[in-house]
């Protein structure tokens, strides 16, 4: 099975970024966590990048806050997929880094997740990379039902608090 590098820009970021390592240790994907900036530390970035795909890598998750390049530097040097998460700071309620992170110039992909949005952002890493892989495409369908059997209970309950 390819591994999901799962990139953050900072320690800081982890709160957020738990919800893709837990989603994609959930679907028993290997996985691959680590903080690279893209300002701090960008050869060590550029350096996990380039040598990304010859690793085994399928897809690459990037978190950032704040002036959020790290994303955009990920993509800038490698073809593989690159989901971006705008982590959300103390100011700006993470608009800053949701806009830092999607306005890709063409030619440079980065598919942006949500403000805050990890848990997606595994979710779509798995699915790109069950593209070739039945097996965690089973497991991904299993979460969906599993996910949609949960939103009905919360139905009945509601129902049965309302005597609907
Ligand atoms: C970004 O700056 C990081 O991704 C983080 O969201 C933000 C703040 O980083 P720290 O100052 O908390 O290390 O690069």
């Amino acid at each position: 099975m390819k591994k999901i590098a799962v990139i953050m820009g900072s320690d800081s970021d982890l709160p957020v970024v738990g919800k893709a390592i837990d989603t994609l240790q959930e679907l028993e994907i290997p996985t691959e966590v680590h903080v690279f900036s893209a300002h701090r530390t960008p050869e060590a970035c550029a350096a996990f990048t380039k040598t990304a795909r010859g690793n085994g890598f399928g897809a690459i998750i990037a978190a950032a806050g704040k002036a959020a390049h790290l994303a955009g530097a990920i993509a800038a040097n490698t073809t593989l997929p690159v989901i971006g998460i705008p982590v959300k700071s103390s100011t700006l309620d993470g608009l800053d880094a949701l806009l830092s992170t999607v306005q890709m110039p063409s030619g440079l992909p980065v598919a942006t997740v949500a403000i805050d949005g990890a848990a997606n952002a595994a979710l779509l890493a798995a699915q790109i990379i069950a593209v070739e892989d039945q097996a965690l495409a089973d497991k991904l369908d299993a979460l969906r039902v599993k996910n949609t059997e949960a939103v009905l209970k919360k139905d009945a309950e509601i129902c049965a608090k309302y005597h609907n």
